[in-house]
């Protein structure tokens, strides 16, 4: 039994959204491939509750359990229950949260594995790796198969809010991988627990053809690629849309992916083609607009005018520009918030995410700032929670994260930016009301 105790607590930054782990897809296509039977429970996204799972659970002879840190303690949970009901239940557990701290997950599991899975989880499967913490090494490294399970309950209730232009309730979302790996080395990130700097890519053909299955199998007319920097490789990118064209998969899907700000030659061309090709929106990790705190990020040597070049490049290619910041971090004040604000009013930006500063286990920022952290409690390590002393009281910062959504999504910036989107194409209309109004239930508009 594969399992991730999701929770909807992590799931209110700035919007939010919800989509299938495909990590745990990638753990139980290796379970079916290797001959043992599967099944995949991803709560809240399936409907069911934890106590179901758990009598589904003692039912099985393996137990994986995916999580990130603020779950850390629901996945423990979860697998102290296992074994208090049936002890001779073999559990092991992977992702964000065991990468960063397997140590804390070692007494409540038989395995941990750090960093990518598959291999790690093939290799202890079969008896050729022993328990304990199983550090991905070299040649465990992710091969680059396009095999992942999806479900397709969990791709029902799957949302991307703000999924311009077909509106929230018609999505059927499926997450989708075509490269695996970052080449950047950010102070704050965990996925460099995860995979390695460098970038390991599917072939396009087994992306395009797993895709076509979906949409004959289950309709799906949407894909988040989790791909950490989807335009690293221009050549890649271009062979993805290429491929997308020949097989008619602009016309029936789209998509969205989140990259960097590097400029790179030949960008503007990239976007073009995926703009072309059915994607709709490109996600940056601006994180702060100011050269000193991105400095201390360690977000790279990017020149603030080079990320606007790249962004506005996204936009002029017709593609919604998400933005996420981070509220919180040491280096912040005043004076942050307000460059924060102009760009806000200024720059292209369609979409706005915030997320509150969170030193997660496992990285720099986790070591270099362990004398300020005043939250131990991993449940709120979850974005949305204070967790270290910063330059404001825990309720100003929440406050403060609250004023930059409203100030933006009530800007003129903003309006003028959804009004010339709605008139270039009316479909757009829906999408944006279903979006803002999922914005005022989580009150952040
Ligand atoms: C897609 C994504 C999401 C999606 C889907 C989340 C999900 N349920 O999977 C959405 C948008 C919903 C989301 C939300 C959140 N996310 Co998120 N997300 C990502 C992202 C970009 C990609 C994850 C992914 O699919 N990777 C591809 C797959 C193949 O890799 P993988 O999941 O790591 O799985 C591999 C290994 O980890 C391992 N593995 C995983 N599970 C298991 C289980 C077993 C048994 C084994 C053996 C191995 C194993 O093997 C897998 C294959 O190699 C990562 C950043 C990144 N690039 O990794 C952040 C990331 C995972 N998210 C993060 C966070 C904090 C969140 C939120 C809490 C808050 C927020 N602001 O977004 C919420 C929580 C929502 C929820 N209820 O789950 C953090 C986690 C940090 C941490 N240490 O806890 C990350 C690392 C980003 C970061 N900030 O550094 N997220
Ligand atoms: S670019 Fe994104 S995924 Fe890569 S290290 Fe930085 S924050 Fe992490």
């Amino acid at each position: 039994l594969c399992y991730d105790p999701g929770s909807w607590e992590g799931i209110k930054s700035g919007g939010g959204g919800l989509v299938e782990n495909s990590g745990l897809g990638c753990i139980a296509a290796v379970a079916q491939e290797a001959g043992h039977d599967v099944q995949m429970w991803q709560v809240p996204l399936n409907n069911i509750t934890e106590d179901r799972v758990l009598e589904r659970a003692t039912e099985c002879d393996v137990v994986a359990v995916s999580c990130m840190a603020y779950n850390a303690d629901r996945a423990i949970r979860f697998a102290q229950q296992v074994r208090e009901l049936r002890p001779e239940i073999r559990l092991i557990t992977g992702g964000a949260g065991p990468s960063g701290m397997p140590e804390y997950f070692l007494p409540h599991f038989n395995a941990v594995v750090v960093g990518e899975g598959e291999q790690a989880f093939r290799f202890w499967l079969e008896g050729k790796v022993q328990d304990g913490i199983i550090k991905s090494p070299r040649n465990m490294r992710w091969d680059g198969q396009p095999f992942a399970i999806h479900n397709p309950e969990v791709m029902k209730n799957s949302r991307m809010c703000g999924a311009w232009p077909i509106p929230v309730a018609d999505q059927i979302l499926v997450s989708a991988e075509y490269g695996r790996g970052c080449p950047n080395n950010c102070w704050f990130c965990s996925t460099v627990n995860i995979m390695q700097r460098k970038v390991c890519w599917r072939s396009a053909e087994s992306v395009a053809e797993e895709l076509e299955q979906l949409i004959q199998l289950y309709g799906v007319n949407s894909v988040d690629f989790t791909d950490p920097t989807f335009g690293a490789s221009r050549r890649k990118v271009l062979q993805l849309c290429e491929e997308f064209k020949c097989r008619g998969l602009d016309r029936k899907l789209s998509w969205f992916v989140t990259t960097d700000l590097k400029p790179r030659s030949g960008t503007a061309e990239m976007f073009a083609a995926m703009r072309e090709t059915g994607c709709i929106k490109v996600g940056f990790g601006l994180e702060d607009p100011s050269a000193e705190a991105r400095q201390s990020l360690d977000k790279g040597n990017v020149d603030i005018d080079d990320c606007r070049e790249v962004m506005q490049q996204a936009s002029d290619a017709d593609l919604l520009v998400r933005t996420y910041l981070m509220l919180g971090t040491p280096d912040q004040d005043e004076a942050s918030i307000e460059n924060i604000k102009k760009v806000l009013q200024t720059w292209p930006i369609d979409e706005l995410r915030v997320a509150i500063f969170c030193p997660f286990p496992g990285t720099r920022a986790w070591t270099d700032l362990q004398e300020q952290i005043t939250v131990r409690d991993l449940a709120k390590y979850d974005t949305n929670c204070p967790v270290i002393a910063s330059h404001w009281s825990d309720e100003d910062l929440v406050a403060l994260r609250q004023d930059l959504l409203r100030m933006f999504y009530g800007s003129a910036n903003y309006q003028y930016r959804r009004d010339a989107r709605i008139s270039s194409d009316p479909r757009y209309q829906n999408a944006y009301s279903e979006f803002e109004t999922l914005m005022r239930r989580g009150g952040y508009i």
